[in-house]
């Protein structure tokens, strides 16, 4: 059965293009045009941040940022939107600086669970029960700053503090090798499904894999995702490209390594993923030299290659591709792979 898959992105996807050494290069775009932006794009489903949703919600009650999310739930509706997921986003205000629920400093943990609580209460209000985990500053600069068996410990039992304010919602974890600390305490899948052990509710942790990610972990996503997959853990995806070991580049899905995204894109298809609601989330950064105007294009560009790959998954020779692994002729394989990417 062909998936009719669902597209996702977050508002955080059209930016302005600053990097650490410039500035913005492209103007603001207010979060109600981009709403109006998501269906002519192709896509359905919106990811948040907390803040996505409610800007100035560290100034607001709890009651009021409620309020506010359920006015955003109704623009999602007038546009014919679903929310994906919300994630809390830790990594920006002062108390996290060193990181939140392993933050050396009591009072910061304490915000940090408080911050995701009122998470919870946005992706309600929004009418999702998945949260994502993106642990951007749990881990070091420098081994010795923190005790890392402590700090897994600690994120586990935010986690349960979680689950124990609301028995419905679920984490998929994005797991994250470097950057910004120098290393994070969970950095690959393995970690994050493993780390759901050492919850009260395993049932309830699962993954959210970039392709990105994956490559600075040294690691092929499209077999992070086979792991994933194999634990029924594969609750959504950040498909993007990276080239190499460097910064987090979130590149247009299949642009550096198109055989790497026809891998992704195969694994997905080969185990159904979509058909139980998961949505084809990107995390993908225009390139700051794009022009404003055209600055949307590495989204819908994106959705198109991987519906091209999708085709390609399923127009492969399967039968030629069963002779040459039973010979174990790896060669004929990687000619007959090489081959029909391009089209020969
Ligand atoms: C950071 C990253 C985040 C998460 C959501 O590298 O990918 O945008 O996807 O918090
Ligand atoms: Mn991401």
């Amino acid at each position: 059965m062909s998936t009719e898959y669902t597209f996702s992105f977050g508002p955080w996807n059209i930016h302005e293009g600053a990097d650490p050494f410039g500035p913005t290069v492209r103007e603001s775009i207010d979060f109600n045009v981009k709403l109006a932006e998501y269906k002519k794009l192709g896509f359905n489903g919106v990811q948040f941040h907390d803040d996505d949703a409610v800007p100035n919600m560290n100034d607001l009650t709890p009651d009021q940022i409620i309020t506010e999310a359920a006015a955003v739930k109704k623009k999602l509706d007038d546009h014919g939107l679903v929310a994906e997921f919300v994630a809390p986003r830790l990594w920006e205000d002062p108390r996290t600086i060193d990181g939140g629920y392993t933050s050396n400093d009591p009072a910061n943990r304490k915000y940090a669970i408080e911050r995701s609580l009122r998470c919870i209460d946005i992706a309600k209000a929004l009418k999702t029960n998945l949260i994502v985990f993106w642990l951007a500053r749990e881990g070091t600069y420098i081994r010795e700053a923190k005790d890392s068996c402590d700090a897994v410990k600690r994120i586990a039992e935010a986690i349960d503090t979680m689950f124990d304010y609301d028995p419905d919602i679920k984490i998929a974890i994005e797991p994250k090798p470097n950057e910004p600390m120098d290393h994070t305490y969970i950095p690959t899948t393995g970690h994050a499904i493993a780390l759901g052990m050492l919850t009260k509710d395993a049932s309830r942790v699962g993954i959210n894999i970039e392709s990105a990610h994956a490559i600075l972990a040294g690691l092929d996503p499209s077999d992070e995702m086979g792991y994933a997959l194999a634990h029924d853990k594969l609750w959504t995806v950040h498909l993007n490209d990276q080239n190499g070991l460097k910064f987090d580049q979130d590149k247009t899905f299949g642009s550096v390594d198109l055989r790497r995204a026809f891998n992704q894109v195969r694994i997905l298809e080969k185990y159904g993923y979509g058909q139980r609601g998961e949505m084809v989330g990107l995390d993908i950064k225009a390139m700051r030299t794009q022009p404003a105007d055209i600055a949307t294009k590495h989204l819908s560009n994106s959705r198109e290659i991987f519906l091209n790959l999708a085709e390609k998954v399923r127009s492969f020779d399967t039968a030629a591709e069963a002779q040459l692994i039973a010979a174990r002729d790896y060669e004929g394989l990687e000619l007959l792979v090489v081959n029909h990417l391009m089209g020969l």
